[in-house]
């Protein structure tokens, strides 16, 4: 690559995902140079690093896909929620379409960045010692690009096969008739289990918090429904900004105890019947808010999985009586026989909060009240350094020389969750302080890529060579932030929204809870306003 050593360009992206893609089509039309640097080897960000076993989108196409309509115009899917090697194909088409690959170095990870003053531009190191020049850095990294890995004593011990969930070998793990751990049930915990349990011979599964899992109600998809459909695709594209979460569907206007129980039991079990999200994101409005009318919601939930499981101490483990936690407050999976497969005899529920794993051995896992397990594979679910982690781990330097990880070690700051005070010149998209872990991907990315475009061609036609957020703007930004999280009930709840699941890690909320819609007016209207809450020069 004759640019990828020392380039100079206008733009350089962190990231070819789905954020990173579309930053470089849409700043490539206004004419911008760009370059994308990228760790893995393909495009596809999330979709290129999980293989494992199941691993598959939880939310609906045509939702989750670009509104590009060159893309979507000739793109059918074979089902409701995709697996990540129809994904892959996905990207295979973006590329076909929007020729990104020329301009992506990749198998580059970006190890440090800083801002040099007299040129005003940012230079970029690799890992592998290479730099680049660039006037704009954007980060699409993610909220995933940082591992969690567990620090229980013996771990590399282990004779038998042990992978993290987003580091499974691409060739796959051959698991026919063995033993399987799966540790974690978060979104990955679950299907792992699941579709591991299809070959295994029997799979044990480490919990620590259930997962108030939904039906998935996957369904096949007809090329044919889904052509017909397609002239309604941009007032689709146009419907699912106007959402909170940017899905086809939204919270009703009405509060749980507006209904008679009977007419609550009914609109639950519709949402159920509709499957996906549905139960979380188009439930009463008050689910996210009010207690009690959560707990009516939970109180359901458990009605339904409990009746699904006929071993009673696996029923108490996976669907309790009592909430764990405020139904919705952490991501629920999207099941599909979850409960059925674990009440088989061959596969296990091991509650860990009860008895904490204390070591990996050689052929197994010990439990805290003395419990040896042997197995032939350990999967860690066991999830990420989740929203900050990613664009804590990159030698990101301010303009004096502070790291980004150390500006934000007790706590996160960020205007607009798109930009930080210090850091002139510098956007990130679908990451802290935006509405990342409370909105469907693509239309977070969407919504905040096009600010982010249109703030820089603004930059650019008046002229403007510097921009960098106030420190004021931040503190308000943040303060909004909590605001508007403390009116939730996901404060009470030690998730990863809250930075609450990795050990250290300052619990604070890390994502903005005040919906897309309230999200675009108010970046908009920073913008609208010439650059409100930062210093140009
Ligand atoms: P998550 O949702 O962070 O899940 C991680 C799981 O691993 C969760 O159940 C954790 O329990 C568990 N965990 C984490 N550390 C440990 C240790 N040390 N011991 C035992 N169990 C542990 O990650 P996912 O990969 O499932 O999903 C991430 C997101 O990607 C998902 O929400 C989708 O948006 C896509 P806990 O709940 O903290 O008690």
């Amino acid at each position: 690559d004759s640019y990828a050593d020392n380039l100079e360009t206008d733009v350089l992206i962190v990231g070819a995902g789905f954020g990173g893609i579309y930053l470089m089509h849409k700043l490539r039309q206004l004419g911008f140079k760009c370059k994308i640097y990228e760790a893995g080897k393909e495009l596809g960000g999330i979709w290129h690093w999980n293989c494992y076993p199941g691993a598959r989108v939880d939310t609906q196409v045509p939702i989750y896909e670009y509104s590009i309509s060159e893309v979507w115009q000739d793109w059918t899917w074979s089902e409701r929620y995709p697996g990540f090697a129809e994904l892959r194909r996905y990207f295979e088409h973006v590329e076909k379409k929007l020729d990104i690959k020329k301009d992506v170095a990749f198998e580059t990870r970006v190890v440090g960045a800083h801002f040099d003053k007299p040129s005003s531009k940012w230079i970029i190191d690799t890992e592998d010692g290479r730099h680049a020049k660039a006037r704009y850095l954007l980060l699409a990294t993610g909220f995933a690009a940082k591992r969690h890995f567990p620090d229980w004593m013996g771990i590399d011990k282990f004779k038998g096969e042990i992978h993290h969930s987003s580091f499974w070998p691409d060739a796959g793990v051959d698991v026919k008739g063995k033993r399987v751990a799966v540790v974690g049930t978060g979104s990955t915990g679950v299907q792992l289990a699941q579709e591991t349990a299809k070959t295994a011979g029997s799979v044990t599964v480490f919990q620590r918090t259930p997962n108030l899992a939904l039906p998935m109600q996957q369904k096949p998809l007809t090329k044919e429904e889904q052509q017909k459909r397609k002239p309604k695709y941009p007032e689709i594209y146009r419907h699912r900004m106007t959402t909170f979460a940017g899905f086809q569907y939204d919270f009703i206007d009405k509060n749980t105890f507006d209904d008679t129980p009977e007419e609550r039991e009914a609109f639950y079990q519709k949402c159920f019947d509709n499957g996906g999200f549905e139960f979380w994101l188009a439930n009463y409005k008050d689910l996210l808010f009010d207690k009690e009318a959560n707990r009516q919601a939970y109180d359901f939930w458990a009605k339904k999985v409990r009746a699904r499981i006929t071993d009673p101490r696996k029923r108490d483990i996976l669907a309790p009586l009592e909430p764990p936690h405020a139904f919705g407050t952490k991501r629920p999976s999207l099941e599909q026989n979850y409960y059925e497969m674990l009440d088989k005899p061959e596969n296990d529920v091991i509650d860990i909060k009860k008895t904490p794993i204390v070591e990996v051995t050689e052929t197994g896992i010990k439990t805290e009240d003395g419990k040896h397990r042997e197995f032939d594979v350990i999967a860690l679910a066991t999830g990420f350094d989740s929203v900050t982690g990613g664009m804590k781990n990159m030698g990101l330097q301010d303009v004096d020389g502070v790291q980004l990880s150390e500006k934000w070690k007790n706590g996160t700051w960020s205007y607009l969750g798109m930009s930080c005070a210090g850091f002139p010149n510098m956007f990130f998209l679908y990451g802290a302080q935006g509405p990342t872990a409370f909105s469907n991907g693509p239309s977070c990315v969407e919504c905040q890529g096009d600010w982010i475009v249109d703030a820089m061609k603004k930059l650019k036609d008046e002229g403007i060579k510097y921009c960098d957020p106030t420190r004021e703007a931040e503190e308000e930004w943040r303060r909004k932030v909590t605001e508007l999280s403390d009116k939730t009930l996901f404060p009470g709840t030690s998730s990863w929204y809250m930075g609450a699941n990795v050990p250290g890690k300052p619990r604070e909320q890390l994502n903005y809870a005040g919906g897309i819609p309230l999200y675009e007016k108010e970046c908009r209207e920073a913008l609208d306003t010439g650059f409100q809450g930062f210093v140009t020069a």
